[in-house]
């Protein structure tokens, strides 16, 4: 092609210095069309790329997206679409690929074609990508021929040029962000990469979509997916390790007006909800039209359906929505050709035709289908069943608990040893681990501000135990009522008592059990307290040594070996390992793990407590083989467990 037809140099005209002025704006603000530079920022240019082949796929036209990360950070996408279209177009004159990655938010609307339903929060198109990368090329397989062109910072090395003949159709896109918009890294995380495509490869049922990283800075690493059950296979994944009530998800699928709408269930034995739903590929993280559609028909349609199989007689209340949600897994995943993002974080659908849609999805599939397997609506109807027995119980023992949780000092659980102090944000609660470590600790205590609750052996597992029999327990009710906040849904953080809760416990795998118990319930119960920051642990030591008149203590065998080979060999050092708290006075306790100018205390973050969920929900649940697995892998810590 002829070299003089280059944007840059020469023969400028208005529409090419335009696009040269919005590369620049791109490369000015990048923030604005990205949100960050940081690695998030670098992820975003791969998914900007990559939904334009969902896209394609979403259409019908593509199958396989290959993504491959190459030397350098390089990164190349491929598809076998039918190729970005190549023809010049009447007013630029320039090939409609080369407008794709040139012109702001040209994607998807040129040569005449466009997609119906597009993916991406993200939609802002490849000349931003191609503004931020330091090099990017595309090669278009299309009518035989092999088309390519060459980027540079978004302006192009040359014109579009035929470099060959095929018989493949698709698109292949390869470029490099650019350091000097991304100055923290533009080192990709393999893994964050895969999760989002393995998400991907469930939302679209058969789109096979591999991702390999052949960086030689580290190791090879390789991932494919494709699933033929789509969200139905997302559901059993979600429910692997857990006990379903029945064997299969149920699955639910409908298309009206251009708008396709999928579903997925399973209910599990366990209480909780797992809800994810998704528009266009995007998780709506704040709900929306679709979510609530689904909420009131799941409801209606269980209802409808009990009465009409006897199951509810005349005089029998309806269940309530919570009731045919516990222990449930579902996804909703809807395609629509216009969504509307609403809320805080725009994740939160506002079109009221998605409602209508699942609503009528219900009404004609899901009632169709327990029609059709009574002995799966028979369980799913038990399950509601207990799930509202245990609801009213636990509304009778939560009165009990509110009336006795007034602050008043007289009304507080006898063992728990209160501050002087009413002020919450010096006031501080010790949950101690045993009776002679909660002796210890009411001793060495500063009065004040610091409250002590000891606790007696395992408290229950809130895993396994529904929420009347958690309320039934003496220890976590004791709990509840001493931080004064209430707990679940009508958790308070601003009626807290103390602004610090301590957990205290032994530094032996029998300790760490007791903490991940008790995280696992404030992740449960009283999640807002982890988000206020109002959870810690505190840090006992593991030895004393004492030499002389010094006395130092240490947390681990690496610390005890590294501090005796400072110290002279005499007089002879005396170490001790504490086997528990119970062991310390109180003088010690307090020195050690209380005292505020002293103790070390490590706050625990939602990822602390997720995962102590995590580990719970495997030690715990009646699955035996991760649990076996998981005590063989990690013989060497729990050998003491007592599960
Ligand atoms: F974003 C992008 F441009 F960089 C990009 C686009 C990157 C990658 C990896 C793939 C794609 C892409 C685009 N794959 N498939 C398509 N398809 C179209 O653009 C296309 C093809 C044909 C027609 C038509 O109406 O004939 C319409 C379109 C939008």
């Amino acid at each position: 092609m002829d070299e003089n037809k280059n944007l840059i140099p020469g023969n400028y005209d208005a529409s090419q210095i335009e696009v040269l002025e919005g590369l620049e704006a791109v490369r000015k603000r990048p923030g604005m069309y990205i949100g960050t530079t940081g690695l998030d920022g670098v992820h975003h240019l791969v998914w900007e790329i990559v939904d334009n082949s969902i896209d394609e796929a979403m259409a019908g036209y593509a199958d396989t997206i290959h993504i491959q990360i190459e030397e350098d950070n390089q990164i190349r996408v491929m598809d076998n679409g039918r190729g970005i279209p190549v023809d010049l177009q009447h007013k630029t004159g320039r090939p409609a690929s080369e407008t794709v990655f040139t012109v702001l938010h040209a994607g998807g609307k040129f040569g005449g074609g466009s997609y119906k339903v597009s993916g991406g929060l993200h939609g802002v198109g490849a000349a931003v990508v191609n503004a931020l990368s330091t090099f990017l090329e595309y090669k278009i397989y299309k009518d035989g021929k092999i088309y390519f062109q060459r980027f540079e910072r978004g302006i192009p090395m040359g014109d579009m040029e035929m470099i060959g003949d095929t018989d493949k159709t698709g698109t292949e896109v390869t470029f490099r962000p650019d350091e000097e918009i991304f100055k923290e890294s533009i080192q990709y995380n393999f893994e964050r990469l895969r999760d989002r495509v393995q998400e991907l490869a469930y939302l679209n049922r058969d789109l096979q979509i591999d991702i390999t990283d052949s960086r030689s800075d580290q190791e090879p690493k390789e991932a494919s997916y494709r699933y033929s059950g789509g969200v139905k296979s997302y559901t059993d994944y979600l429910n692997e390790n857990k006990d379903v009530l029945y064997a299969e998800p149920v699955y639910l699928e409908d298309e009206q007006d251009d708008i396709v709408v999928e579903v997925a269930l399973q209910h599990t034995t366990g209480y909780h909800l797992n809800l994810l739903s998704f528009t266009n590929n995007i998780r709506t993280h704040e709900g929306g039209t679709h979510e609530s559609g689904f909420k009131a028909a799941l409801t209606r349609v269980i209802n409808d359906y009990a009465r009409k199989s006897d199951f509810l007689k005349e005089n029998d209340e309806n269940f309530l929505g919570e009731d045919v949600r516990e222990g449930l897994t579902a996804i909703i995943s809807i395609k629509h050709p216009d969504p509307q993002f609403e809320g805080q974080t725009k994740t939160k659908l506002g079109n009221s035709e998605a409602r209508t849609i699942v609503d009528r999805l219900f009404s004609e599939n899901f009632e169709r289908f327990l029609m059709e397997n009574p002995k799966i609506g028979k369980l799913i109807i038990e399950k509601a069943e207990l799930a509202s027995k245990a609801r009213v119980a636990a509304k009778r023992a939560r009165e009990v608990t509110r009336k006795k949780s007034g602050l008043e000092i007289s009304n507080l659980p006898g063992k728990l040893a209160d501050c002087s102090s009413k002020d919450p944000e010096i006031s501080e609660l010790f949950i101690v681990e045993g009776d002679s470590a909660g002796g210890s600790a009411k001793q060495g205590r500063s009065r004040l501000f610091q409250a002590i609750l000891p606790i007696r052996g395992k408290i229950l597992n809130v895993e396994k135990a529904s929420l009347d029999r958690i309320l039934a327990n003496e220890e976590i009710r004791t709990l509840f009522t001493a931080m004064g906040t209430g707990f679940g849904e009508e958790f308070e953080a601003d009626k807290a008592r103390y602004h610090k809760l301590i957990i205290m416990t032994d530094a032996d795998v029998d300790g760490a059990h007791i903490r991940t118990l008790l995280l696992t319930l404030f992740f449960r119960y009283m999640r807002p307290a982890i988000d206020a920051g109002f959870i810690y642990v505190a840090q006992p030591p593991l030895y004393q040594v004492r030499q002389g008149k010094t006395s130092v203590y240490l947390d681990s065998d690496e610390a005890l070996e590294e501090y005796l080979k400072t110290i002279p060999a005499s007089p002879k050092p005396a170490v001790q390992r504490y086997k528990g708290l119970g062991e310390m006075d109180a003088d010690q306790l307090w020195e050690t793990t209380m005292d505020p100018d002293t103790r070390r205390l490590t706050r625990v973050d939602v990822e602390d407590a997720k995962e102590a969920d995590r580990v719970m929900t495997m030690l715990m649940g009646d699955k035996v083989p991760p649990r076996r697995q998981f005590i063989e892998e990690n013989a060497r810590y729990v050998e003491n467990i007592d599960i």
